[in-house]
């Protein structure tokens, strides 16, 4: 908390540290109502930083001072100057040492930043400046010292000891206390120390790395969890295999740890040796877990495993640089889940996650570039632009430079970095000495905030046979940036004769066609492309891969969007030609719906439905990914001003429709699929994957039949599923019918059931909150009340009130505006318990200038509600203002 506004950081104000610590050596003294840490940290003026002994200003929050001494010599009060939030003092010479001693209390840190206690266990969180809550530091990562953790407990209460890199001694106390030391030969930043002491089990495995190290496996949890491992284990060792195979990268320490714990504000951590997951990360077990879920474990044990090279081997300069490793890390995990599952479906699950969360926060009050160049709090910039925007540039490069030549680069980078702290400028640096690419302009990515738009118009000369693409980007002005220089961006591309054939690709002034599909690189404000040889006038297929985050436009009409559907050879590109032909077909019908006439659908979008369903050849996965009709929140983020109810009337009328049209094949395909269901066993593998989304799909189409018998095929589905993707989608159909009785008992026996584990009573939370159903606000309030919720566990906020306010538009932006009093006053709680998880709550309420009048003075409202409420956090503070500017 806060009296004062706080300060922004810029970028343009970085400058090297004046001290170095060579080394840490941290004792911690962990009890039930407090903890001592004693620091000593050997330290020395850095060379890089200028002459003469500038004033040690170490970093500390929140810390009870007890004593202090500098090379052996204790300090009195007059010799150092203590704030909130530093403390000064004058170093007696070039190297010294300072030993400090702190009392903390993790047993009352509900921010879950620093020290804290998670059920019972210890653990901490220190990215991005939660180290300075432990004890008196240099707290910024270009800071990188070797540690030497010793910390003590009562061993019954706390068996397992664990920090960062190896354990080098152990021991016990008289009094039942014991104790144990680990020591981490690589250097690093605080951001990635981490300590956990708690009563865990563990599974153990091993991995023999490409240059025939063993390196031992464990992944601790709470005993109750102990058989929900074995996936986690695997997918580490498929993350530690593709890494040496696609990027050479091979582990170093003797031993790699995960510990899994119930309150964590992110989704895991990748301090060094010794990750600690949320545990929605890295427990999955098929009667407990949805596919979904399973396959978000698999990535994020891959992301972390991954930040050991691309995030803390080499580490950032300065929080500025957070997507040099984020951006980097979450493009290495999309690759990996690429290669370990369908592709096609993986480029399309991000890029409708990017188009719909992103994009909007492109266009927000809180948009910001790559690279930022100003914060007030960090916490509020692990954010989709850093994180999936950061990716797709890392993406782009990849693109343009050729899998090889990337993967010199990241060779050049690795080896040229390795132990250092960098930035963003460093990497493009080695990208370009690798690969001999000039990407001078392409580093506008990093710099220029919003999403660019990207229209096309063609033109075809049938007597010279040439056929040229015509692009024009811009970019909208966001805040702080009115302006914008011309990105450079990639765009693949294939031209489609009126056969669906791919024609050879050759462009005016060169002297043979260069394949089918090729990338071009538009880099001017407007650019023509002109093709040659082209007898007949094609269709283009545009961006293909979805290969630059920009929103392209190009003037399809449907029956080419049809034709695209069918036969484009890009996968990815066949979805996308259904959705922008249903998102066409859908704004046709919100325009309906506002005029106030019927709604007619147009029966295009049915017939292209059914050549998809009916033809069995096409991967299930894909059937599954085309039935989906886009989003709410995606048609919302198209429209100029979202019209909410006409919207969710328009894409549940289309549902209607095509549940009406296609009954008889979605019935076929959904027997077919459950019948494999049910006489195979469960598998977390692709196939089945496919298999079940298609199912579940296709069940979901038919309850809105709301007919007797698949109520029943929906009951035997939930009864009888041996697992959690069945099941839950049963429940979740049950939940969004009219059939009371069936739901109300559905929802019982899951409770009764599954009451005891926490991670499925989320998806229960989650699955009613997202009920787009009348009075969903109120069915939201009464679960506030329900035993297994609590706001002090992010995991039960997210899947309560986040579900609510992100997934359930119609009741959240209810025109009485008590979805938006009801978030508001869940983020003024949260403010003083658990500011991260309060300031990203507010998200929803910050998209304010996309609604009608009446909705915005109700969000500002609310907003300027919460800026009245009191003390704000800096996290808080930061994003409402931001709104309100
Ligand atoms: N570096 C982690 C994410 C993470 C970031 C911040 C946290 O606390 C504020 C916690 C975790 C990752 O990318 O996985
Ligand atoms: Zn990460």
């Amino acid at each position: 908390m806060r009296s004062e506004q706080p300060k922004t950081v810029y970028l343009k104000d970085y400058r090297a540290p004046d001290y170095l610590i060579d080394e840490t050596h941290l004792t911690f003294e962990l009890f039930e109502d407090h903890t001592l840490v004693h620091a000593q940290l050997v330290m020395r003026r850095n060379p890089a930083a200028g002459s003469g002994l500038p004033p040690l200003v170490l970093d500390g929050q929140q810390l009870e001072l007890l004593s202090l001494a500098v090379d052996d010599v204790p300090l009195g009060e007059g010799d150092y100057q203590l704030g909130d939030s530093h403390l000064t003092l004058q170093p007696p010479r070039d190297e010294f040492v300072i030993d400090s001693s702190v009392r903390i209390h993790p047993e009352s840190n509900t921010a879950l930043e620093g020290l804290y206690k998670s059920s019972g266990m210890f653990c901490t969180q220190c990215e991005a400046e939660g180290f300075r809550k432990i004890t008196f530091y240099l707290d910024r990562p270009d800071v990188m010292s070797k540690f030497t953790t010793t910390l003590s407990a009562v061993q019954k209460d706390y068996p397992v000891l664990l920090s960062n890199g190896n354990p080098i001694a152990s021991g016990q106390e008289e009094d039942g206390r014991h104790w144990a030391t680990w020591q981490d030969p690589f250097m690093k930043p605080a951001y990635l120390f981490a300590l956990v002491a708690g009563d865990l089990w563990c599974i153990e495995d091993s991995f023999r790395t490409m240059s025939g190290r063993d390196v031992a496996l464990r992944i601790y949890v709470e005993p109750e969890n102990i058989g929900k491992l074995q996936h986690g284990m695997d997918s580490l060792k498929k993350s530690m295999k593709w890494d040496e195979e696609v990027y050479g990268r091979e582990y170093d320490l003797d031993i790699f740890m995960i510990v899994a714990v119930n309150d964590f504000n992110m989704g895991a951590m990748e301090n060094k040796g010794l990750n600690i997951f949320n545990s929605s990360c890295v427990l999955a077990h098929p009667e407990t877990a949805t596919d979904a879920a399973h396959q978000r474990v698999e990535a994020v044990v891959a992301h972390e495993y991954f930040h050991n090279w691309s995030g803390n081997r080499v580490t950032c300069r300065d929080w500025f640089q957070l997507s040099l490793k984020e951006g980097f890390t979450v493009f290495r995990d999309a690759e990996f889940s690429a290669d370990m599952n369908s592709r096609t479906v993986k480029r399309i699950e991000d890029v409708a996650f990017l188009r719909t969360q992103q994009f909007a926060e492109d266009g927000g009050p809180m948009a910001h570039p790559v690279r930022p160049d100003a914060y007030m709090e960090i916490s509020n910039f692990y954010t989709l632009t850093i994180y999936e925007k950061g990716a797709e540039v890392l993406r782009m490069i990849h693109t343009l430079l050729g899998a090889e030549a990337f993967r010199q680069g990241s060779d050049l980078y690795f080896d040229r970095h390795d132990g250092q702290a960098v930035t963003c400028d460093d990497f493009i640096k080695a990208m370009e000495d690798a690969s001999g690419v000039d990407l001078a302009q392409f580093k506008r990515w990093y710099t220029q905030s919003g999403t660019p738009r990207l229209a096309v118009e063609e033109a075809y000369d049938p007597v010279a046979h040439t056929y040229s693409l015509t692009f024009r980007q811009s970019c909208p002005p966001t805040p702080g940036q009115e302006h914008k220089e011309p990105f450079v961006i990639p765009v693949a591309m294939g031209l489609l004769d009126a056969h669906g054939n791919e024609l050879p690709l050759r462009l005016a002034g060169e002297d043979a066609a260069d394949g089918t599909s090729r990338v071009l690189a538009v880099s001017a404000a407007e650019q023509r492309f002109t093709f040659v040889d082209v007898a007949h006038k094609p269709l283009p297929s545009l961006l293909r891969g979805f290969s630059a985050p920009v929103k392209l436009s190009f003037p399809y009409s449907r029956d080419q969007l049809m034709f695209l559907m069918q036969h484009d050879s890009d996968g990815f590109n066949r979805w996308e030609a259904g959705q922008q032909l249903s998102v066409q077909v859908l704004q046709e019908l919100v325009d309906q719906h506002q005029r106030d006439e019927a709604l007619s659908l147009d029966p295009r979008l049915i017939a292209a439905l059914r050549s998809v369903l009916a033809d069995e050849s096409l991967d299930a996965a894909m059937v599954a990914e085309m039935l989906s009709l886009p989003a709410e929140a995606y048609l919302a983020e198209l429209s100029e001003v979202a019209d909410v109810d006409a919207i969710h009337a328009a894409r549940e009328f289309a549902r209607r429709e095509i549940s009406r049209e296609l009954f008889d094949l979605l019935w076929a395909r959904y027997q077919t699929c459950r019948e494999a269901s049910r006489t195979t066993p469960y598998a977390a593998d692709a196939a089945q994957i496919a298999r079940r989304s298609l199912q579940n799909i296709a069940l979901s189409y038919l309850a809105l039949a709301a007919s007797d018998e698949v109520v029943d095929v929906c009951e035997e589905q939930f009864e009888h599923a041996d697992n959690m993707t069945e099941r839950l989608a049963a429940l979740a159909v049950l939940v969004n019918s009219p059939f009371e009785a069936e739901k109300a008992n559905a929802l019982a026996k899951f409770a009764d059931y599954f009451k005891d584990d926490a991670l499925v009573m989320d998806q229960w939370f989650s699955v009613q909150a997202g009920s787009p159903l009348p009075g969903g606000l109120e069915r939201v309030e009464a679960l506030m009340h329900h035993p297994a919720f609590t706001l002090k566990n992010p995991n039960k906020v997210r899947a309560l009130i986040g579900a609510f306010a992100n997934q359930n538009h119609v009741n959240f932006h209810r025109l009485d505006g008590a979805g938006y009093r009801f978030l508001a006053d869940q983020v003024i709680a949260l403010n003083a318990l658990n500011p991260q998880i309060a300031s990203r709550l507010l998200t929803p309420l910050t998209r304010w200038r996309k609604f009608d009048s009446a909705r915005q003075a109700l969000m500002r409202g609310e907003l300027e509600r919460i800026l009245a409420s009191g003390e704000l956090s800096s996290d808080v503070f930061e994003v409402v203002s931001k709104s309100l500017a």
